[in-house]
Order: structure tokens, then C-alpha cells, then sequence
């Protein structure tokens, strides 16, 4: 076929990171514009996209935001609680093995 007799080593030691999912949970008092912000803000979704995720936790009780390596999800988290608590909403975010 393409690449006809080009010899490519076997490389084992290559692995799949272990993802992790961002988890938006729902409450009484954040208000859902704030939400669809910070999906924004810190999840790069369009307005569109932000305003779905925002309904669905807001139905659900919990949605997803994201999927990232370790570091990165712990970061989008502290991010997300350290703007909700300077706003005093109650919001809260946690993250889940996939
Ligand atoms: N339930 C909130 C309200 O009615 C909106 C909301 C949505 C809050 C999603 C948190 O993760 C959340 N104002």
C-alpha cells in the first residue's frame, strides 16, 4: 500500500494518558448565567454549547464540562471554585476518573 516498504519500529513503552472528566454540579443558588460564563471562560464552549451544559446540570443535577489529563482537570477545577467563592456562589465542580 502508501509508505510501501517503510519500516516503523513497534514502540510498547507508548501510553493512552488516563482521562479525567470535569463534573459541574447543580444547586439552587448560582445563578445559570455565571455558569454559562465560566463554561465559557474556563471550558472554551460557545455561547450555544454553554447554555446547553448549564441546562442539562440544571435538570440533571450533574453534567459534564470536559475530559483532560490529571493536571489539567484539577486546574479547570481550582478555577472554577476560586471565581465562584470570590463571587459567593455556592457552585461546585469535581473531577472523575473516565
Ligand atoms: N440551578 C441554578 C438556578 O436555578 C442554575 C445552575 C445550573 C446552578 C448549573 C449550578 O451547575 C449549575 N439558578
Amino acid at each position: 500500500g502508501t509508505n510501501a516498504g517503510v519500516v516503523v519500529k513497534p514502540r510498547p513503552k507508548t501510553r493512552k494518558p488516563t482521562m479525567y472528566k470535569v463534573l459541574m454540579l447543580n444547586d439552587d443558588y448560582t445563578p445559570m448565567e455565571f455558569v454559562v460564563h465560566v463554561l465559557e471562560r474556563f471550558f472554551q464552549k460557545s455561547r450555544d454549547q454553554a447554555t446547553q451544559i448549564m441546562l442539562h446540570v440544571h435538570r440533571r443535577g450533574v453534567g459534564v464540562c470536559g475530559v483532560y489529563t490529571y493536571e489539567v482537570a484539577e486546574t479547570k477545577v481550582t478555577q472554577v471554585m476560586d471565581l465562584a467563592r470570590q463571587n459567593q456562589h455556592p457552585l461546585q465542580c469535581t473531577i472523575e476518573k473516565e
